[in-house]
């Protein structure tokens, strides 16, 4: 996985063997203590190399964050990074990382965890929560936000990321991608109201407007100017933006002036990131774009952006995911994205000294009796229709289905995170009249999902069920009768298809059915979100005493 470090590795030993040999000649030592001490240096030398292993490693997998984390934005505090995404209408939102690295991260929480802080209305996935911005200043952490569904744009902050944050502060400057720039005591604001990047000046604390909203830059040209953040560097204000809109034609570009209100001058380079060329066409990466900068304590410069991977064909599922690339600064004090303006899933760079996590374990058991941070719902939740009842996670039957755009349905779902996956739950529907429904959904909104889930039947028996839900079209594929228990849902994800089981002993599964991947992509379905895994419950009536009791959900992502 690391090629130049097992070279170093090799050129470390065969260096201490030489210094040793270059003795040799002039001392008389018995044949056993030489070869006592050849040993003892191989191990000597075995012992350095490996302390430099885990010390500066080599290379990272991209995307550091894989799966829907779209509009990265990043901070540092001290040792310490931390990362931010959108979050549309999922509660809770704006999901928060962090990391020593820049490469492993891990979920810490969310940012917005009350309702207060977080009205979702009837948010869809085009709704919510868009880009959001962090930033470290004098011990204060703040994360300024748009909520496209409520009173737009808005930030909270706190002193401890990892506890609560404060109330939404409401904010004058319209448009969308909002971020801030902390100066000699002052708060700079900018984000995109009208067709350009504006710029004002803001009390953090209260969010009132100082100065006049200004123009500061157009961008280059490309459509849809956004995702704005100014920083500074040796004198020089740089102001840089995306162009080109969220999907293929997605770009990086950057202009800087001496004074922070402009005027503002081209990077003649620009792009600095784009996969829109000739030299990315085939890349697994598309749609490079919406970037943030980042200083490491080495001094090291560094960008987290977001891009997608298309599968089946230009169709992506997984959404916009977080991806990390080095920069240097070019002899003219413009920045350079690993090297040539792209990136690569595999990056063979030097890296700050690697922390690796443990590895998440592939089963959430409920016996705890919480979620961990990975789990979120469809809008404002309600939490009396999420219980935990001997070491199951029960989900409520309620009368809001899975197509329905307003309201929260009993759903819990996590990220599909890997283009090849295997998600199984196990789960028993009890209490349920004819029609009442629980199970497995593999969801991109509202009109576009899969679900495998167990049926009661007016019978008294339950059947196990496979359906579509593509807009207008709803079609049951397949339903198989089972006896009254346990049943287990299992679905596979490849490329081209979803493959969807069940079993009811827990190990000898049979397939329902397959689904092809691409009519709930975003190419077909729209949206800027990405697949969940849902576990679900609905019930046909008002009055329902249904519910379904989860005692398990495995993923396993390759
Ligand atoms: C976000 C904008 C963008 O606000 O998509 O890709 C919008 N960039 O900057 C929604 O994620």
């Amino acid at each position: 996985m690391y090629p130049p470090f097992s070279s170093a590795v090799s050129r470390s030993i065969t260096g201490c063997c030489e210094w040793y040999r270059g003795d040799t000649e002039e001392t008389i030592v018995s044949e056993e203590s030489n070869a006592f001490m050849r040993k003892m240096m191989l191990l000597l030398g075995l012992a350095l190399s490996l302390s430099c292993f885990s010390q500066n490693r080599q290379g990272y997998q991209n995307p550091v964050i894989p799966g829907f984390h779209p509009d990265p934005s990043i901070c540092r505090a001290g040792d310490d990074f931390y990362l931010v995404n959108s979050s549309f209408q999922y509660f809770p939102g704006v999901p928060l990382f962090h990391s020593k690295d820049l490469i492993n991260w891990e979920q810490i929480g969310h940012c917005l965890t009350r309702p207060s802080q977080l009205p979702l209305h009837d948010a869809g996935p085009w709704g919510g929560i868009y880009a959001p911005t962090i930033r470290y200043n004098s011990g204060t952490f703040y994360m300024i936000t748009t909520n496209v569904s409520d009173k737009g744009n808005f930030l909270v902050h706190t002193t401890d990321p990892r506890g609560e944050w404060s109330e939404p502060v409401w904010l004058k400057q319209g448009g969308i991608d909002p971020s801030l720039y902390f100066e000699d005591g002052k708060c700079y604001l900018v984000s995109n109201p009208g067709v350009g990047i504006y710029l004002c000046e803001i009390n953090p604390k209260t969010g009132e407007q100082l100065n006049e909203s200004k123009r500061i830059w157009n961008g280059t040209g490309g459509r849809h100017p956004e995702g704005p953040h100014i920083y500074k560097k040796d004198g020089w204000y740089y102001l840089l933006i995306s162009e080109g809109g969220t999907e293929y034609g997605h770009k990086v570009t950057i202009a800087r002036s001496r004074d922070i209100d402009g005027p503002y001058e081209e990077n003649p380079a620009n792009p600095i990131l784009t996969h829109i060329n000739k030299n990315a066409q085939n890349s697994p990466i598309q749609g490079t774009g919406h970037a943030d900068l980042i200083q490491a304590p080495d001094g090291s410069w560094w960008m987290v952006c977001l891009a997608f991977r298309p599968q089946s064909g230009n169709h992506h599922l997984l959404g916009r995911e977080t991806f990390l690339a080095p920069v240097r600064w070019d002899k003219n004090a413009w920045p350079v994205v690993n090297g040539d303006g792209t990136i690569a899933l595999q990056m063979d760079v030097p890296t700050l000294p690697q922390h690796p996590l443990a590895p998440k374990p592939a089963r959430t058991d409920f016996k705890n009796g919480k979620l961990g941070p990975e789990w979120v719902h469809i809008r404002n939740y309600h939490p009396e229709n999420y219980t935990f009842a001997s070491g199951n996670l029960r989900l409520k039957a309620t009368s809001v289905n899975l197509n329905n755009g307003k309201g929260s349905p009993t759903f819990v779902g996590r990220r599909q995170e890997h283009i090849d996956f295997t998600a199984t739950t196990s789960m028993q529907l009890k209490k349920a009249a004819s029609g009442d429904e629980a199970g497995l959904t593999v969801y991109m909104f509202e009109p576009s999902h899969y679900d495998l889930f167990v049926k009661q039947l007016a019978d008294g028996k339950q059947a196990v069920v496979l359906r579509y839900q593509l807009n207008e079209l709803t079609h049951t594929e397949k339903e198989v009768i089972l006896p009254q228990g346990k049943v287990q849902l299992r679905v596979k994800g490849s490329n081209e298809i979803y493959s969807f089981e069940y079993a009811t002993n827990g190990k000898d599964f049979k397939e329902l059915g397959r689904m092809n991947t691409r009519y709930i992509s975003t190419e077909t379905a729209g949206g800027f979100t990405g697949i969940m895994l849902g576990l679900y419950a609905v019930s046909g009536s008002q009055t329902s005493k249904a519910y379904a009791d989860f005692e398990y959900f495995d993923y396993e992502g390759k």
